[in-house]
This record gives C-alpha cells, sequence and structure tokens, in this order.
C-alpha cells in the first residue's frame, strides 16, 4: 500500500488529512523513525513518544511563520520527517548528513537551535517579545519534557514569563522520564497531576456550585470570594503553574492528536502564558522501546525484530571502567559521596547508585546545582565525585570558580565525554573543558592515556587537595595496548614513554596513544620521536616539558580538546615565559570551530587527529627550515632595555643554567648595586651569546641547538626565568 508519507507536501498538507489519516501519518512516521534510528542510532524513545505530538502542532500551526522550539531537541525527529527532510532521514547523525537535534541552518521551521536542556522556554519567550516589540502575530510554542523542566533555567523563565504575560504557549511533554524515571519533588507533583485528573472536574463542579451562590451583602460575596481560592489552591491541577503566571491546561493524553489541537487552539484564543501538560508514553509504537525506555533512550544501532543492540566487543569503556572503579573506591571509604545530573547510566553511576543509595545523589538535569551540592558536601569533609559529561559541564562554571575552586574545596569532577563524542555533533563534543578548567586557579586538570591511567588517576584524584579534574573521552578503552604497569599518578608530573631526540610529541589524555602509533610510523622514517604523556594539563610539567624540547629542538603538542586556550595553551605559554620561543613547534588539536557531527573516528580524522596526521605533523618539523633558530645575533633594543633595567637579574642568578655536558654557565657572585647588577646581567649574557659561535666547540651541540639556547638565555633574562634545555640530568632522563 502507498504511504501517505511518500505523497504529501508537508507540513502544508497536515491541515487537510482526516484525523483518521493523522493516525495512518503517524504510524508510518513511526515505523521510518524505528527503521532508520536502528540503523544510524539516535533518540529513538523520547521521539516515537513525541510523534503524535508533533503531527497535532504542525497540524493547528504554520511553522515557520509560528515558531516550534523543542527542548534539548532529541525528541524532534518527526518534526524533522514533518517539515521536509523526510527524503534526507537516512543521513540522520551521519558524517555530512542531518542533525540529530534541530539546526536554524538546516531547516527554517527549525526555530530554535538546541541540545542541552531546559532552554526552550527562555528562547521562546525572546521570540514572543521580539514580535511584541515588532508588533508582529505569530504564536511561539515551547515543547519542554518533564525531565528537561528539572533543569535551573527552564523556572527562571516560567517565571519571567508570567511576569511578562505575553502569548506564549509551554507543551509539557510529561512521560515521567527523563533519561532514567525522572526525580525530584516536581516528578511527584506532576504524577499526582496526572494520576488525579479527577481533580479537575472536581474543582470545574465546585466552582459552578460556589459561582451559583448569589451575592447576599459584601462580607459573604467576601468570604465565598476567598472559599473559591482556598479551595482552588486544594484541589486545581497545575496551581504551580497558575501561581506562576500560566494557565494551566490538561493533563491530556499525548496520543490523542485532535485533543492536543483543541487544546493549543485554545490556549492560542485565551493568550497569555499558557502550560499545556500533556502525558506520553516513551518508546510509543515499539514495544522493546515502550518497555524499556531507559534502554532505548539513546541507543546505537538494534536490531528492529528482536529489541537487540548492537554492542561492540572489545575492551571496556572509560565510563564503564570509572563506574567501577569508583564503586571499588567507594567500599573503602565512606567519605566518598557520588552526584550526578540526570545521567546515572550514561556517567556509568548507575551501580554506585545502587550500592550506596545513601550516597548517591541525582539531582535531574541541574548541573549548577550539582557543583553547589557538591561543594557544600566537600566543605563537610566528604569527598564528593560529580561526574558530568564536558559538554554538560560548561553549564556549572561559575559554581566551580565560585562554589569550588575559590574555597579550595576538595571535589573531583569526573568529566566524561571529553572531546570529539561522535553522532551527538557540536552542542555535546567536550571540546572545551581543558581550556575553560586549565585557566582556573588552584585546579588539577588531569587526563588518563588509556583506562588503566584512570583507575590510577581516580584514586590520586581523591587522595589531592582542591578541586581536581579527570577528563576522559567517550570511547572504549585501550585493552591489552593500554600501558602496563601504570606508573604511580604524581600531581604535575608527565610521563616519558618513549625517548627520542629528533622530535618530542607531547601528548594529553585520548591523545597519548596515537602519538605513540605516530612514533611508530616515524621510526620507519628514520626519525626518533620522543613521546611525553603529559598527563596534568595543570600543573603542567614544565621540568620534562623543557627537557624534551631542549633535546629535540622541536616539539608537536597534541590533544583532544580546543586549540584555544587549552593543553597546547599552556605548553605554548610555558615555552614563551621560559624563553623556548625559538622551539619549532606544532599544535594539533581541535579547530577554533564547532566540529560537525559523524563518527568519532571520522571526526577525529577530519580534525587532523590520527597517528598519521601526528607523524605527518612531526616530519614537516623536521623537515622545514622553521626559522627556530634566530637569525640576529644582535640582542634586539627591548630586550637590551629590559636587561639594562635589571630585570630580576637576583632571581636569574640564584640558578644555574645547564648546557647539555659541555657548557655550564654560572652566573656571576651576587652583586649589591644596581649597576653592578646590570654589569653582571651583560657578562651572562654575552657568556651565553659566545657559546653560540659557530666552530667555538666542535664536539658541542649543533649551530642550531647553541643559537636556539641563546635565544633562551636572552628571553629568560629578560623575564627573569631560566631555562634547563637539554640538560643531561639523569633524574630527569630516567622518569619513564
Ligand atoms: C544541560 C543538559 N544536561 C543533560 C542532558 C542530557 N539529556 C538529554 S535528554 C535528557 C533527558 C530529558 O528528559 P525529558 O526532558 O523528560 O525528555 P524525554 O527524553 O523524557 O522525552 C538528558 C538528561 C542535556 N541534554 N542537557
Amino acid at each position: 500500500m502507498a504511504r501517505l508519507l511518500d505523497s504529501l507536501d508537508l507540513p502544508q498538507d497536515l491541515k487537510r488529512l482526516s484525523l483518521q489519516d493523522l493516525d495512518q501519518l503517524a504510524s508510518e512516521i513511526r515505523e521510518e523513525i524505528i527503521q532508520t534510528v536502528a540503523k544510524t542510532g539516535g533518540h529513538l524513545a523520547p521521539s516515537l513518544g513525541a510523534v503524535d505530538l508533533a503531527i497535532a502542532l504542525h497540524a493547528v500551526l504554520d511553522s515557520p511563520r509560528d515558531k516550534i522550539i523543542w527542548d534539548v531537541g532529541h525528541q524532534a525527529y518527526a518534526h524533522k520527517i514533518l517539515t521536509g527532510r523526510h527524503a534526507v532521514f537516512g543521513s540522520l547523525r551521519q558524517y555530512g548528513g542531518i542533525s540529530g537535534f534541530p539546526r536554524r541552518d538546516e531547516s527554517p521551521h527549525d526555530a530554535f537551535n538546541t541540545g542541552h536542556s531546559s532552554t526552550s522556554i527562555s528562547a521562546a519567550l525572546g521570540m514572543a517579545k521580539a514580535r511584541d516589540l515588532k508588533g508582529e502575530n505569530f504564536a511561539v510554542v515551547a515543547v519542554i519534557g518533564d525531565g528537561s523542566l528539572t533543569g535551573g533555567m527552564a523556572f527562571e523563565a516560567l517565571n519571567h514569563a508570567g511576569h511578562l504575560k505575553t502569548d506564549l504557549i509551554v507543551v509539557l511533554n510529561d512521560n515521567e522520564m527523563s533519561i532514567s524515571p525522572n526525580v525530584g519533588a516536581l516528578a511527584s507533583y506532576l504524577a499526582r497531576l496526572r494520576t488525579e485528573p479527577r481533580l479537575l472536574k472536581l474543582r470545574q463542579d465546585i466552582e459552578r456550585i460556589l459561582e451559583g451562590i448569589p451575592r447576599i451583602g459584601k462580607e459573604l460575596a467576601e468570604s465565598v470570594r476567598r472559599l473559591k481560592g482556598s479551595v482552588k489552591y486544594l484541589v486545581v491541577p497545575g496551581m504551580l503553574f497558575e501561581n506562576l503566571g500560566f494557565t494551566y491546561l490538561g493533563p491530556l493524553d499525548g496520543h490523542d492528536i485532535p485533543s492536543i489541537m483543541r487544546t493549543v487552539e485554545d490556549a492560542r484564543a485565551k493568550g497569555g502564558p499558557v502550560l499545556i501538560h500533556v502525558v506520553t508514553k516513551k518508546g510509543r509504537g515499539y514495544p522493546p522501546a515502550e518497555a524499556d525506555p531507559r534502554k532505548f533512550h539513546g541507543v546505537g544501532g538494534f536490531d528492529v525484530a528482536s529489541g537487540e543492540l548492537s554492542r561492540s566487543s572489545g575492551p571496556p569503556t572509560y565510563t564503564q571502567v570509572f563506574g567501577e572503579t569508583i564503586v571499588e573506591l567507594a567500599a573503602g571509604d565512606p567519605r566518598i559521596v557520588a552526584i550526578t545530573a540526570a545521567m546515572p547510566d550514561g556517567t556509568g553511576l548507575d551501580t554506585f547508585g545502587r550500592l550506596y543509595p545513601e550516597r548517591f545523589f541525582d539531582v535531574g538535569i541541574a548541573e549548577q546545582h550539582a557543583v553547589t551540592l557538591a561543594a557544600g558536601l566537600a566543605s563537610q569533609r566528604l569527598i564528593p565525585v560529580a561526574a558530568i559529561y564536558s559538554t554538560f559541564l560548561q553549564r556549572a562554571y561559575d559554581q566551580i570558580v565560585h562554589d569550588v575552586a575559590l574555597q579550595g574545596l576538595h571535589v573531583v569532577f569526573a568529566v566524561d565525554r571529553a572531546g570529539l563524542v561522535g553522532e551527538d555533533g557540536p552542542t555535546h563534543h567536550g571540546a572545551f573543558d581543558l581550556a575553560y578548567l586549565r585557566s582556573i586557579p588552584g585546579i588539577t586538570v588531569m587526563a588518563p592515556a588509556d583506562e588503566e591511567e584512570l583507575v590510577g588517576m581516580l584514586s590520586a584524584a581523591l587522595a589531592m587537595d582542591g578541586p581536581v579534574a579527570v577528563r576522559y573521552p567517550r570511547s572504549q578503552g585501550w585493552g591489552q595496548a593500554a600501558l602496563r604497569p601504570a606508573s604511580p599518578i604524581e600531581r604535575g608530573r608527565g610521563v616519558l614513554v618513549r625517548d627520542g631526540d629528533d622530535v618530542a610529541i607531547v601528548a594529553i589524555g585520548s591523545m597519548v596513544h596515537p602519538s605513540l602509533q605516530a612514533a611508530g610510523l616515524l621510526e620507519r622514517k628514520g626519525i626518533r620521536a620522543a613521546v611525553v604523556n603529559a598527563r596534568f594539563a595543570k600543573p603542567l610539567d614544565e621540568d620534562l616539558l623543557f627537557y624534551v624540547a631542549g633535546r629535540c629542538g622541536r616539539v608537536v603538542v597534541v590533544e583532544e580538546g580546543t586549540s584555544v586556550g587549552g593543553f597546547g595553551s599552556a605548553v605554548a605559554e610555558a615555552l614563551a615565559r621560559r624563553g623556548g620561543h625559538a622551539i619549532a613547534f606544532r599544535h594539533l588539536a581541535l579547530p577554533d570551530a564547532f566540529v560537525e557531527h559523524g563518527s568519532r573516528e571520522a571526526l577525529l580524522a577530519a580534525c587532523g587527529l590520527t597517528p598519521s596526521h601526528i607523524a605527518r605533523a612531526a616530519v614537516d618539523l623536521c623537515e622545514a627550515d622553521t626559522g627556530a633558530a634566530p637569525k640576529r645575533r644582535n640582542f634586539p633594543a627591548r630586550e637590551r632595555n629590559e636587561l639594562a633595567a635589571g630585570a630580576e637579574v637576583t632571581r636569574w642568578q640564584a640558578q644555574t643554567m645547564l648546557l647539555r655536558d659541555w657548557a655550564v654557565v654560572r652566573p656571576p657572585k651576587p652583586v649589591p648595586g644596581r649597576a653592578s647588577r646590570r654589569a653582571a646581567a651583560w657578562t651572562c649574557c654575552l657568556w651565553i651569546a659566545g657559546c653560540s659561535r659557530p666552530g667555538k666547540k666542535p664536539d658541542g651541540p649543533s649551530w642550531r641547538e647553541r643559537s636556539w639556547w641563546t635565544a633562551c638565555g636572552r628571553t629568560s633574562l629578560a623575564s627573569g626565568y631560566l631555562v634547563r634545555p637539554g640538560s643531561s640530568s639523569s633524574r630527569q632522563g630516567s622518569r619513564t
């Protein structure tokens, strides 16, 4: 039988379909979603639950003139199919295909980009106010789930909307679920509204009776008015929303298309802020998803017939290792408590929650509250572990700064999904945590090279002081390839995992193993690459960095984080601060742009973060005349002036500069007066500059190395820091 879906011009044609046709269309769309998501993966259960709602809204509204904002946007697949993307729906979440979330650049029907929860009411209110100010006329509808309504922003927006009183419709899509069952007092309140719809009838009956009482005297009239008010309080469903200034309509069956259509029309006619409460079933129309909506919230591929999820074999994911490790650690330390913001499964804390319910807090989709709750717990000497995805932790930046770091509180942040997350795309990539965390004073930021190191880092993090973040990617671990035995984690210390003297690859976290693979590729080309597992983005192991920088003269820094302000910037800052600006330097990182969706592998390749890209960068660095060697021998005027001013010479004097084996520069003895300090500085500069004269020490380092050291020496003096390039000190050399 020909499908309606293939013959309609949507969304316009919805308006002329019979109710029976609308139901028929709903089942066709469900089938389309099931078949597609089985291949592409995606948010199955939420989208199946919202099919009838999407049809009803598009049947009544005139999109894109009227605006529909889908909160989170993970439930908007039917909306996509209904608004011209049916033909390309098979490319859902694929590299180059359509996004799994609403995107303004994808369709004019996507009124607002979403991905993070609880934003829809604010955005809708902004649009509604813009409409009023511009004297325009269109409807604005925010569709928000009961889970997303637990986010503070949603309440901030409800509060403001109730005050502004402009025309705005909020559809509360209540399926009793966040990803896992919704938690909190609000969830219980909504449950009461759902389970006691008789209250609505009761209210109507009571109000009718009260209206019928004749007005005998002012006093009685006033009593009746008060009585009406209190009865309303007792029995009116949605009183919470009414008190916030909304008209509450509902609860309705969210799969009854005509009922939703009528109610939306009523809401438009009523005007002002209206909340329509619809009750839906997550996973509707696909029995396995209806039976287990938690499992089918977000899936990879699955077998439609059996409902079996495709599982990848191989090593456990970082998330699983985190979940298991934190349970083990908690067994030995009752101070450990765990916090999630509505993601017990996603973060791997579900087992912890089952084993230690008293020590486990699912706060709802409330990352800001999660972090400050952790701060409160830490202030009483418990050790909170807040497991939050990198992208969602962005929400709680001020809480990390103001409530945790400023007070030096010991909170452990398990920053999951750090780096590229794959098919969920730009709203979900964990691109920024290294950058936004490392700028916070007193914080420790580390990233394990593999799952073995994650275990060590978690134990170390619990034993440290102050805020500590451990960031790890959305991927499986390295299994047999993991670095074993993982050496003990020492705060601020990296590890030289492979020695070499042509080029140093300094990598952090998920990029350490690819860098080791790159070093293998380079070896075949006769290039000896040192590989540093930096472990810490903060504090940075500057000694190790300068050891390899001095030894190789060329540094490739690799990170799965933004190229702006992250680990690479930390390395570049350290080099600049300590005079290594003449080191040939390449930085491989995520671009300063939002990375699209696609498989993690495809995206890593597109961003140049594979072993072959790393090797290529190292080869380029070795081959290129990078201009690393200073062209001028004379000190630039600015530096000369700084030196003449005697900047920080005494600090410099307190140290010794080692230039490999062959030259030791000892600063002159401390000298009191400013003139003699200046003289001392000049002596040292000239001394170092002298080392660079070609042919002076035929058995010494190359001209290139010497001139680099010269450059370092000059900058050191100017900036007051000392560089120890290429020290042959056995202490550093033996650190692996
Ligand atoms: C700020 C933020 N935190 C966490 C998430 C992860 N997340 C995606 S959907 C979801 C549950 C949303 O529940 P609800 O709004 O009720 O929609 P449903 O899936 O039940 O349809 C969560 C926690 C997110 N998208 N944004």
